[in-house]
């Protein structure tokens, strides 16, 4: 047998099977696998843009979509035939879409490819997935139902929490996504930050914050991609990504719905916190869907840290 192949039949755990093990709802777990597979299609374009830039002829020659815009058609046509999604709501969309007959269960969210500016530089890029029972014009901690991020780097990862642990998945050669670690928990405090946004466009508080932190001998770590950064802080166990208040955009740069939402879901469900400085990302209600929100996540002794600083 090849090699990992065999294991099959011992201790490798696939996706569908975490899920059923861990109690997810059936149309949640289908949902969930669905979106997983929709990772290869977007990993494929990324590629394919890439073969671009690596002078090959792309493969079809025809003009080619932004890979934001082609991710989220990808997204949107699967999720059309899933049999579980009545509307869908993406950065690339201006607004809702009913995809469904309106009968089915859920709603979801998506950052199809953020980061994509950073495709040329092969950086890793990421998606980012809500789902939502009920309509997401509210709070976090009344619609979500589930949240998973996949990271398209030397790996492609799959990171969800259907509100029971926050999971990590990596896609094996066999096109599998298999058990990397279950239940991870982050530690109270780490060793790391994300800074987002322009030194000299912070608030004082905020500047404060971070000359902390650099004193305390907290090590920068930035891509400027949310979703490498997001992982980094989760898989490290510890840290802290900030995007903050700018004296120009008060609201900071990401959005609420679509990129804050989930990572906060996912990083509460290992032990994380995530804030916007005073209120909990998960308890801000959604107004619109370009709202953004400064953000504080991670490890819970920082987040507590820059409470401090901006009350
Ligand atoms: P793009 O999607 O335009 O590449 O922006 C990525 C992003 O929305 C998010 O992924 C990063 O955390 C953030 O912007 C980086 O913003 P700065 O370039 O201002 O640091």
């Amino acid at each position: 047998m090849g090699e990992g192949i065999g294991d099959y039949t011992k201790n490798v755990i696939d996706l569908r099977r975490h899920m059923w093990m861990a109690g997810v709802e059936v149309e949640l777990r289908r949902l969930i696998w669905q979106i997983a597979v929709v990772g290869k299609y977007i990993s494929a374009k990324i590629h394919e843009a890439n073969r671009k830039l690596a002078g090959l002829k792309n493969i079809y020659g025809e003009e080619q979509l932004s890979l934001d815009r082609s991710s989220d058609e990808i997204l949107k046509n699967q999720l059309q035939f899933s049999g579980f999604v009545r509307e869908y709501a993406s950065e690339e969309q201006e607004a809702i879409v009913k995809i469904g007959t309106g009968r089915e269960k859920y709603i979801v969210t998506a950052d199809p490819l953020d980061g994509s500016s950073l495709v040329e530089t092969n950086l890793a890029i990421g998606t980012i997935i809500g789902i939502h029972k009920e309509a997401v014009f509210d709070t976090g901690k009344n619609t979500m139902v589930a949240a998973l991020y996949i990271t398209y780097g030397p790996l492609i990862t799959m990171v969800y929490s259907a509100g029971c642990g926050t999971h990590e998945f990596v896609l094996n050669r066999e096109g599998e996504y298999v058990l990397a670690q279950e239940n991870i928990r982050l530690k109270e405090n780490g060793s790391i930050f994300s800074p987002g946004g322009l030194r000299n466009e912070w608030i004082p508080e905020h500047l404060r914050f971070i000359e902390q932190l650099e004193k305390d001998g907290y090590k920068l770590r930035y891509s400027g991609g949310f979703v490498p950064d997001i992982n980094q802080v989760l898989i490290k166990k510890g840290g802290l990504f900030t995007y903050p208040a700018l004296r120009k955009s008060p609201q900071g740069k990401l959005r609420l719905l679509f990129e804050l939402q989930p990572m906060a879901f996912i990083m509460e469900q290992a032990g994380g916190q995530a804030t916007d400085g005073r209120t909990d990302i998960l308890s801000l209600k959604v107004e619109s869907l370009d709202q953004r929100s400064p953000i504080y996540i991670g490890s819970s002794a920082e987040v507590q840290m820059v409470k401090q600083f901006l009350k």
